[in-house]
């Protein structure tokens, strides 16, 4: 044993006993950790520009700033830092793509008919690192979507690629579904809307939902068991302020309504709106919910996800409730302005980290507290709590992971960028 590794037993040691003290079971509480997964993003490591040939990048409203050195320009360069990023972060992870990550190798080919060939290296990567993957149409970055509008559009030929490229995404969904054994979830966001104050609010939202029920009619064949469908609301975006055709109420009104799951991004929502406090709410009506988690800086900013309170309240939120398998987690962020790699890194762990600390609060004991009705000796648990020794049971997690420890990882970052990254 090392002397690093001494040192973090001891701590462990130490912290373990507080928690026994407090009633909480630290092995258990990283046995759970080590089990609830957690969809990575692809698009992280290119600023969502993708792959195919006239790589399309963002629109909609969607952004990354910055300029950092190193980005991944083809598949292997983002399969690579991919690797690197994932061999830094504990715990379960899933790899969760876009439609435009599609690798055409010179084939001329559009969004409308693809198929899982176009993802055969993605394929192969995922199952030579046991990873199962997520899916998402891309309604965003092509000639198609130039008005802002993709399903919801009044221009039929667009509505109706748009309508195909679904149906195309549910097939290849499928694909994964059945190659790994466990659901891809397909997450359907879309663009559409207006800057400004739109005179038909209404022929818009009918046409939207018109177009997804189409897609689900015409590839219902597709099992639950190989394919899960969410939709994401959102409330605006950049150059779409006035109007979102999937507002928070469509979208939850449609996933209620078609059994399917709905999407909270946790940059979708007025400021002042928690995600956290939406989780129980929606769950008594719908089996199931798919998280994007995000940092909203003023607005959708899609920064790299830290340990904030909110977000650790979600996590909480979960954990406390049991709602493992019913609340589906992808992480949603991308930042142009750090080493990409590290920005992965930083934010899964930061994920990690939140969802270990949610298994090792004593959720039990503020609960009796609660129906006691002491509130006085539920706020002082509460915030008790935070004071606990998190941080040697965080690092015993990682030793036991084989992950890197502490900030070791950045050091390791640092050397991939002078090694790889910066020769890009
Ligand atoms: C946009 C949505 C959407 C995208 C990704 C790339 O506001 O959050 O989920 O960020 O699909
Ligand atoms: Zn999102």
């Amino acid at each position: 044993m090392s002397a690093n590794e001494k040192r973090i037993l001891n701590g462990f040691e130490y912290a373990k006993d507080v928690y026994a003290e407090k009633g909480v079971d630290v092995e258990k509480a990283m046995e759970a950790a080590s089990k609830f997964a957690v969809s990575m993003h692809c698009w992280q490591g290119d600023d969502v520009i993708g792959l195919e040939a006239d790589a399309g990048g963002t629109s909609g409203g969607i952004q990354t700033t910055g300029n950092y050195p190193g980005r991944a320009r083809t598949g292997d360069e983002l399969r690579q830092d991919f690797l690197k990023a994932i061999s830094m972060i504990p715990g379960k992870k899933k790899l969760n793509l876009h439609a435009s990550y599609a690798e055409l190798h010179g084939k001329k080919i559009d969004r409308d008919q693809y198929t899982a060939e176009q993802f055969s290296d993605w394929m192969a990567f995922a199952k030579e690192n046991k990873l199962a993957l997520d899916f998402n149409p891309t309604y965003f970055g092509h000639p198609a979507v130039a008005d802002g509008f993709s399903l919801a559009s009044a221009n039929e030929k667009n509505r109706r690629f748009w309508i195909e490229h679904g149906k195309r995404c549910r097939e290849i969904g499928e694909a994964f579904g059945k190659m790994q054994g466990e659901p891809c979830v397909i997450n359907f966001w879309m663009p559409d809307g207006y800057k400004d104050t739109p005179a038909d609010t209404d022929s818009p939202r009918a046409r939207l939902v018109a177009a997804l029920d189409e897609i689900f009619e015409a590839t219902k064949n597709i099992s639950r068991q190989h394919v899960l469908d969410a939709v994401e609301s959102k409330l605006f975006g950049i150059g779409v302020e006035s109007y979102t055709v999937g507002s928070g109420e469509l979208m939850l009104g449609y996933a209620i309504s078609r059994g399917k799951l709905l999407t909270l991004d946790t940059g979708h929502f007025h400021p002042t709106e928690q995600v956290s406090d939406k989780l129980s709410a929606v769950l008594q009506f719908l089996p199931q919910v798919l998280l994007h988690i995000s940092r909203p800086v003023r607005w959708d900013s899609d920064h790299v996800v830290i340990w904030d309170n909110e977000t650790a309240r979600i996590f909480n939120e979960i954990v406390a409730n049991h709602y493992e398998g019913r609340v589906l987690c992808a992480l949603d962020y991308f930042d142009a302005s750090i080493n990409r790699v590290a920005a992965w890194v930083m934010g899964v762990r930061n994920a990690q980290k939140m969802i270990l600390s949610a298994y090792l609060a004593p959720n039990e004991k503020l609960r009796a507290l609660e129906y006691a009705g002491d509130f006085t000796s539920r706020l002082a648990g509460q915030e008790e709590a935070k004071n606990m020794p998190f941080g040697p049971v965080w690092d015993m997690y990682c030793l036991k992971q084989n992950v890197p420890v502490g900030d070791a990882w950045l050091t390791e970052v640092k050397q991939y960028e002078k090694d790889v990254l910066s020769k890009r």
